[in-house]
């Protein structure tokens, strides 16, 4: 199967926090390939994997980088496909400087920032997913799936909590 989800990183040390982009997508049966390639050590490299994206049959692009993160700007001047920013807290601004990077695209050049660290990279995967369910029913269905199961699991913590209380 080919995958439809390109997950790229500015450095394997940002493997731990981005192997949650992987794990969401994994969890709703959808593929991704996963590189390093950095905007600043690797620019090349980088901007051709963006350009040859869209015409592979990937449709998301995952971005995640820390301190002056680039690369997913990089990437979204590079390609029409939408591409999503994850911010890394690798440097001493624990993520601050990469989210400001990340976020703060000039008109034109859009990319869906998430929150910094593990939940961005989750909630990334999950965005990815909804974005290709908009024309995969079966993608969509686990979707759904995935939002049933969240709902399950907090009414069963509300439950216990109640449980609990009551019997304080
Ligand atoms: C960024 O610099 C990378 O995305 C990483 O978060 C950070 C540090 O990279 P390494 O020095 O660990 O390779 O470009």
């Amino acid at each position: 199967m080919n995958p439809k989800v390109l997950i790229l990183m500015g450095s394997d040390s940002d493997w731990a926090i981005m192997a949650e982009a992987r794990a969401a997508l994994a969890d709703l049966g959808i593929e991704a390939e996963v590189h390093v390639s950095s905007a600043h050590r690797t620019p090349e490299r980088t901007g051709k994997m963006a350009r040859e994206a869209a015409g592979r049959g990937i449709q998301v692009i995952i971005c995640g980088a820390g301190a002056a993160a680039h690369l997913a700007g990089v990437v979204a001047a590079e390609t029409e496909l939408p591409v999503l920013g994850v911010p890394l807290p690798s440097s001493d601004l624990q993520g601050l400087d990469a989210l400001l990077a990340t976020v703060q695209m000039p008109a034109g050049v859009p990319v869906g920032t998430l929150a910094i660290g593990k939940a961005g990279a989750r909630n990334a995967g999950l965005l990815a997913a909804r974005i290709i369910g908009r024309a995969d029913g079966v993608v969509a269905e686990r979707v759904r799936e995935q939002r049933a199961r969240m709902t399950r699991e907090v009414e069963a913590k509300d439950a216990a909590l109640q449980a609990k209380l009551a019997s304080s």
